[in-house]
């Protein structure tokens, strides 16, 4: 975190705190029966889209998953456009006819959130060859769970990044569920990142709700791959404090023991700690402020999604790829 100074270390605070505001928001509007579809929170785990984003520019590439809205806003995501996507509405990102999990934006590196779990694995591996094709040194970066680590595409897609040395950055966030099946009853290995040796890539295990932990790890597997010695793999331990979905009826069988454990550990407070002591330190009234910004960029995004008209019927093929 040495390389980090306070002014960065505010900014990734703050966009953090953009990626709880904004679902805390969208949880409410899905209750209010505002958005349909399906909402999967990200909340609890923000210290791994925003460390790991915070060490790519605009030319590296990620993809995410089904619970894709804090990558989304950790690569820079317009707010506006990705609320008036979950409402439904014309000027979403995808016209309002994707939702929630299917958010991308190509113009800054977002590939894609994917409702098909493991799916962006392969699909990033790709984008990772064409980094390597084009040599500007650009990297490929994909977000996937515990879940997905247990899918065909995870293998064959380390598999073939590791034997071509493409640069791909795996970044697993194990929340230690995949709906309600615990991963201890579906990875047989401590650690997800024990992995890599099967492909003889690096593989490490980080905290993954300490950002500069996050920040330090992704930082050097991305210089590696922009040097052209290929891919790595990072799990990151983490915790979602929602249930799987937003839905009234998800069941949750995680112990509200293990629960309040993690809410204890939380990202955005470790942050704030540590800014606390810092050369410039934080204080409740910056912090309050900050959250005020926040919060108001938050409830613009709603006016604006509101006031963006639901599509035409007649569009509803429009930008349909295969019948
Ligand atoms: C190919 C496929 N199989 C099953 C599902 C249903 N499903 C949606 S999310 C999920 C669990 C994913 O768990 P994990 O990869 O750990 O991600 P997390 O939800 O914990 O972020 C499953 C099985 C799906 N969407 N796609």
């Amino acid at each position: 975190m040495d390389n980090l100074s306070p002014q960065k270390q505010r900014e990734m605070l703050r966009t953090m705190q953009v990626i709880r505001r904004f679902e805390e928001r969208a949880s409410d509007d899905f209750h209010a029966g505002q958005i349909y579809g399906v909402v999967h929170c990200y909340i609890g785990q923000e210290a791994v889209a925003v460390g790991v984003c915070s060490v790519l520019d605009d030319s590296d590439k990620i993809i995410s998953t089904h619970r894709g809205h804090g990558h989304c806003i950790a690569k820079g995501a317009d707010l506006n456009r990705m609320m008036a996507e979950l409402y439904g509405r014309e000027d979403g990102y995808c016209k309002g006819k994707g939702g929630s999990m299917h958010i991308a934006d190509f113009d800054i590196g977002m590939l894609g959130a994917n409702g098909i779990v493991a799916g962006g694995i392969s699909i990033i591996t790709g984008a990772g060859l064409a980094q390597q094709l084009d040599g500007t040194g650009g990297v490929a970066v994909c977000f996937f769970g515990d879940g997905a680590s247990n899918a065909g595409p995870f293998h064959e897609s380390i598999n073939i990044a590791a034997n071509w040395k493409l640069p791909v950055i795996y970044i697993c966030e194990n929340n230690l569920w995949a709906v309600n099946v615990p991963a201890t009853d579906s990875v047989p290995v401590d650690d997800i990142a024990e992995r890599a040796k099967g492909y003889g890539i690096p593989g490490v295990v980080v905290d993954g709700n300490d950002i500069f932990a996050v920040h330090n790890a992704a930082s050097h597997a991305v210089e590696r791959a922009r040097r052209g010695d290929g891919p790595s793999l990072i799990e990151c331990k983490t915790y979602r404090h929602r249930r799987h979905t937003e839905r009234a009826d998800q069941l949750d069988s995680r112990s509200s023991e293990e629960l309040a454990f993690w809410k204890s550990r939380d990202p955005i407070e470790h942050v704030r700690r540590h800014l606390l002591t810092s050369s410039d330190p934080l204080s409740d009234a910056d912090w309050q402020e900050i959250d005020r910004q926040v919060l108001a960029d938050i409830e613009a995004s709603v006016v604006f999604a509101k006031a963006s008209p639901v599509p035409q019927l007649d569009a509803a093929l429009d930008d349909v790829f295969a019948e």
